[in-house]
């Protein structure tokens, strides 16, 4: 019996369209410019509004699908193209909304196939939107990231995307594409998921993967119309730590130390890259690695006579090594960002964090004596368990400007709880029915900084939400603006009144640095406060409200019985 091939083409169209009898209608339509060059765009969405990330993501860029647009490019005969929605200057055609004009870049450069990152589930309806407009254009769309898991998968399929990538997707691209280019089954592609018929096919997962030593550097001149200042780097995938509400799992695979030098060199190189954010979950998990990777970068930035400023993410507990702190400073890691998530114990144990707040004091001072700049993350208004006594909304604000205050942060964060696709918190509050119905609040809204579920009595959800509006407003005020105005007429003086002039400078940048980041936090927090007035989220808060009580009455009320009598 003859095989039958998975694709047949529709010569119909002038285009020559791929369709399949397995797998969705396969269009490689513009990827064709010359003969045998194929062309992939990779999409970061943009956030679905101004938010304290705008800024910051406007000098950084997404490294997942730079990593996976590297990959492409690797592949002979591939043209690849990434476009960063969050960090797209001047030169970028823009459309009426000052969005990215993807007609315009369709124009440019036409492509036959997107990747799109969904990484952030609040990017995810700007996700669909962009696939349901390439869709239109015939593109085959392709999709991965960590929003796709579960149920999120089938609402992908149904809403313009082709592909949707599990997992790592380095590897599972360049396998998807030859399948596609050879018009081969994508059923043979691990790490995928599809529709067929109206039923999902998921492939096999893909094992994780461990071997990072022959792997391409992430290339950044890959990214259109982007200036990043802050190239993201990754050293060690994975968290061995299990905390609640966190979808990174799994046992730490790191790449090879010098790996890492090398490719801050090559940046350094190559575009003059000073800053550095370095965007493991846990740095210094493994301790040796760690100390020789600190060794490596201060003796080559000794070497070259070049300062550079990296920033990591790092556990509290790690300030007790004192070695590691002294040869984090010598490496130059400026700045350390510290999920402190909460002052309040019995939040702490519920989110699998073995902290005591008094500790997490003394810790927040060896840091701060080892020379470091302390960013502090934390979630407001966590769900306690059955049976823990909440406090109200006031009590909790106290405890969190209280610790704010002793432990003297450099700047902070304080975001509302996210149940984010995959977690043990999302599944606790689903089971528990506590969680608004998506119709109404949206992905958009899972930025951490709206209320996503009904809170622990006597917490509202507005007063949730008031509450960081409050702790974040009492941080960053306007009044920082004389502060850095003092600050720069102080700068003689400072300088040279102090014995030690390097003292001297650390001192006064540090004040003068976190001056102009709280009047700048200051801007964004009004502003932020100003569009959230504008927006209909109270309106939809209260709608959510009210469907979720409907729910708990029709549960609590017993059913009724075939045989029981009409009531009028
Ligand atoms: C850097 C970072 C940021 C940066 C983002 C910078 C930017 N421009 O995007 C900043 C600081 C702005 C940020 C902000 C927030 N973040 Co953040 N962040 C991260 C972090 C630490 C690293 C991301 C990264 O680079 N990973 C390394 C790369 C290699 O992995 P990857 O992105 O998963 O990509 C791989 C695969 O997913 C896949 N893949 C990804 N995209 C695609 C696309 C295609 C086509 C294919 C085939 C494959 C593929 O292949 C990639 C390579 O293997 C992650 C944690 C983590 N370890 O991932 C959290 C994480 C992404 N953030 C998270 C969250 C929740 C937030 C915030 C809401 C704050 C908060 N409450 O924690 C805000 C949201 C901002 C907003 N506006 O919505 C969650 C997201 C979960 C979710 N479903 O939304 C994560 C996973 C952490 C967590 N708590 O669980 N974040
Ligand atoms: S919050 Fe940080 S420490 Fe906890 S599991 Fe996630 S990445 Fe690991």
């Amino acid at each position: 019996m003859p095989t039958q091939r998975p694709y047949r083409v529709d010569s119909s169209n002038t285009d020559a369209t791929i369709r399949s009898s397995r797998a969705p209608a396969l269009s490689p339509t513009g990827s064709v410019p010359e003969a045998g060059h194929w062309r992939f765009r990779m999409i970061a969405p943009a956030f679905p509004a101004f938010n304290i990330y705008s800024r910051i993501a406007r000098k950084t860029t997404a490294l997942g699908p730079l990593i996976v647009a590297t990959s492409v490019s690797h592949m002979p005969g591939w043209h690849v193209e990434m476009i960063d929605e969050n960090n797209y200057r001047q030169l970028g055609p823009k459309d009426r909304m000052g969005r990215p004009d993807h007609t315009t870049l369709q124009a440019i450069r036409r492509v036959g196939i997107v990747g799109l990152y969904g990484g952030l589930s609040s990017t995810i309806p700007r996700l669909y939107e962009l696939a349901r407009f390439y869709k239109r254009q015939g593109v085959i769309t392709i999709a991965g990231g960590q929003h796709f898991m579960g149920e999120n998968v089938r609402e992908a399929l149904e809403n313009g995307i082709d592909f949707v990538v599990a997992g790592e997707g380095e590897d599972t691209i360049q396998e998807l594409l030859t399948a596609i280019q050879e018009q081969r089954n994508p059923e043979e592609v691990s790490g995928l998921a599809f529709l067929r018929s109206g039923h999902i096919v998921r492939t096999p997962d893909r094992p994780p993967i461990t071997d990072f030593s022959s792997r391409p550097f992430p290339n950044f001149d890959l990214i259109r119309y982007a200036k990043v200042d802050i190239c993201p780097l990754s050293w060690i995938r994975g968290c061995g730590m299990n905390c609640e509400f966190c979808t990174v799992k799994g046992r730490p695979r790191p790449a090879p130390v010098g790996r890492i030098v090398e490719q801050i060199a090559s940046l350094v190189e190559t575009r003059n890259a000073r800053c550095f954010f370095i965007v493991d979950d846990l740095f210094g998990q493994r301790r040796q690695d760690t100390l020789r990777l600190c060794r490596m970068l201060a003796d080559y930035q000794e070497a070259i006579g070049i300062k550079l400023d990296l920033t990591v993410q790092i556990r509290l507990d790690r300030a007790k090594d004192t070695e590691l702190l002294q040869a984090m400073r010598a490496a130059r890691i400026n700045t350390v960002c510290i999920g402190f998530e909460s002052p309040i114990p019995e939040e702490l144990e519920v989110m699998n964090k073995t902290m005591r707040p008094e500790d997490m004091l003394e810790l927040t001072r060896l840091y701060h004596k080892a020379g470091f700049l302390v960013h502090g993350m934390f979630i407001f208004g966590y769900p306690l368990r059955e049976g823990m006594a909440p406090l109200s909304s006031e009590e909790r604000v106290r405890h969190f400007r209280r610790f704010i205050r002793k432990a003297r942060l450099d700047t902070i964060q304080v975001l509302l709880p996210v149940p984010l696709p995959g977690t043990e918190l999302t599944e606790r509050l689903a089971r528990e029915g506590r969680i608004f119905p998506k119709d109404i609040v949206g992905w958009e809204y899972y930025d951490g900084n709206f209320p996503l579920f009904k809170p622990d009595e006597p917490l509202t959800a507005e007063e949730m939400h008031a509450a960081i509006r409050k702790i974040n407003g009492r941080f960053y005020r306007f009044r920082y603006m004389f502060v850095v105005g003092l600050n720069v007429l102080a700068f003689p003086a400072m300088i040279f009144s102090v014995f030690n002039l390097s003292v001297g400078w650390h001192r006064w940048y540090r004040s003068w640095r976190n001056a102009l980041i709280r009047f700048g936090g200051w801007i964004i927090v009004r502003k932020w406060t100003a569009a959230f007035k504008r927006s209909t989220f109270p309106q939809r808060m209260a709608q959510a409200k009210e469907r979720l009580q409907s729910r708990r009455g029709q549960a609590s009320r017993p059913p009724v019985r075939a045989d029981a009598p009409e009531t009028r």
